[in-house]
């Protein structure tokens, strides 16, 4: 038996609480702890401003939670780390302009420690005042995850989420990972650069929201995840949006291994769908170099909005495996995005009418709309660019050879 690899969260960081012990000692929170100790995890509920993408906008204002002596607020949170058997509380403080709670998701929890506004908890925690829930044993290890239950339909969709993993103390090496990472997936939508984060959104706003992996596309990620040849590699989603999405692994088999903490007959997949609550440990064996995404099979969650990347790479929930010794990843600087407003697909104009002399009728053209008139179905943050008429301009290249076409802003 070996000890557990510790989980890492692309883009989040990694929080262990601090360990309050009934005697002097200070335990390294690192690692399992002694008996009479318990991980208390303190979290701030705060609104900030994240970067999400890279383009057509960056940043938003989201909600968001920061660990006690953690730097900085993330969405998703961080990532709390506990062990098997192990007393755990939560604390958290709010610093919202309305009240909430935390709800811990998955792990048997006490009813009174289960954070439900109106239901569990009679009265949210209410702006600047903080709460103590009830310290509790999980009644399993597993990856899962904490959240607002106060009007959940805003505050989650907003980011109030993170991940908690509860590990076991030791495994056997066989099952060891040699990389596990945490996904966590939300759909931020929101209007204009910096802008607060709007759960329903309005218009194509709602309908082309921006689909990330810990809180980024995958353009903004910071870059790929780095393997080897022979890694045991396990990946845990948490699904924190309110859509099912489709995870799909280039060049492997993904294997689901357990699902809400449970074990489960390992299935072999392309593809895993994973509803909105639900948690899934996927792992595969690096047995075929290169660079493969791992990514959300909706076609349009893999667009930041309605863009693809650069040289038309997806992006939004996307992330990249590295192994390596594989060519780097081209770089992302190099080309223009694929951005607003679209190459046309509408077919050549009809020909010219011409006469039949047989039915003695003229075939007349269709009544096909100019360019200037054709919606290009662009988003809405490309009309808000186009005030300023942002020139766009992309370079194709195609089996027919290369082409180019560029347009200025977009039709209103
Ligand atoms: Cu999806």
């Amino acid at each position: 038996m070996v000890a557990p690899t510790i989980p890492t969260t692309p883009s989040v960081p990694t929080y262990f609480g601090q360990l309050m012990c009934t005697n002097a000692q200070q335990p390294d929170p690192q690692q399992p702890a002694p008996d009479g100790c318990t991980r208390v995890c303190t979290l701030t509920a705060v609104q900030f401003v994240q970067q999400i993408a890279n383009f057509p906008m960056k940043t938003a204002t989201v909600w968001g939670y920061q660990g006690e002596g953690l730097p900085t607020p993330s969405t998703p949170g961080p990532t709390l780390i506990s062990y098997g058997g192990e007393r755990v509380q939560i604390r958290e403080t709010n610093k919202l302009p309305e009240p909430s709670t935390i709800h811990v998701h998955g792990l048997h929890q006490p009813n009174d420690a289960d954070g439900v506004a109106g239901i569990s908890q009679p009265i949210p925690i209410a702006v600047d005042q903080t709460f103590s829930y009830p310290a509790f044993v999980p009644g399993h290890v597993g990856t899962f995850s904490y959240h607002s239950h106060f009007d959940g339909a805003v505050q989650e969709q907003r980011g109030l989420d993170g991940m908690w993993d509860v590990l076991p103390r030791q495994e056997h090496q066989s099952v060891k990972a040699d990389v596990d990472v945490n996904m966590t997936l939300q759909i931020f939508g929101w209007e204009k650069e910096g802008s607060l984060v709007q759960p329903f959104g309005t218009g194509v706003a709602k309908q082309f929201p921006f689909d990330t992996i810990n809180g980024k596309t995958g353009d903004a990620s910071g870059g790929p995840i780095t393997i080897k040849q022979g890694d045991r590699v396990r990946i845990r989603i948490n699904n924190a949006s309110q859509q099912t999405h489709a995870m799909h692994l280039h060049g492997h088999d993904e294997v689901v291994v357990s699902k809400n903490g449970h074990a489960v007959p390992q299935v072999r997949e392309t593809t895993q769908t994973v509803n909105p609550g639900d948690f899934y440990e996927l792992e595969f064996t690096a047995n075929n170099p290169g660079n493969w995404i791992f990514h959300c099979h909706f076609p349009h969650h893999t667009a930041n909005g309605m863009s693809s990347g650069y040289n038309g790479a997806p992006v939004g929930m996307t992330r990249i495996f590295h192994y390596q010794g594989a060519p780097d990843v081209p770089p992302h600087t190099s080309a223009t995005p694929i951005t607003c407003p679209r190459p046309s697909t509408e077919p050549p104009p009809v020909p010219a009418p011409q006469h039949d002399r047989l039915s003695e009728k003229s075939q007349e053209p269709a009544d096909e709309p100019s360019d200037g008139d054709r919606d290009l179905g662009c988003p809405w943050w490309c009309r808000d660019q186009d005030e300023g008429h942002v020139a766009v301009s992309v370079d194709v290249v195609d089996e027919l050879g290369p082409a180019s076409w560029s347009a200025v802003g977009a039709r209103r």
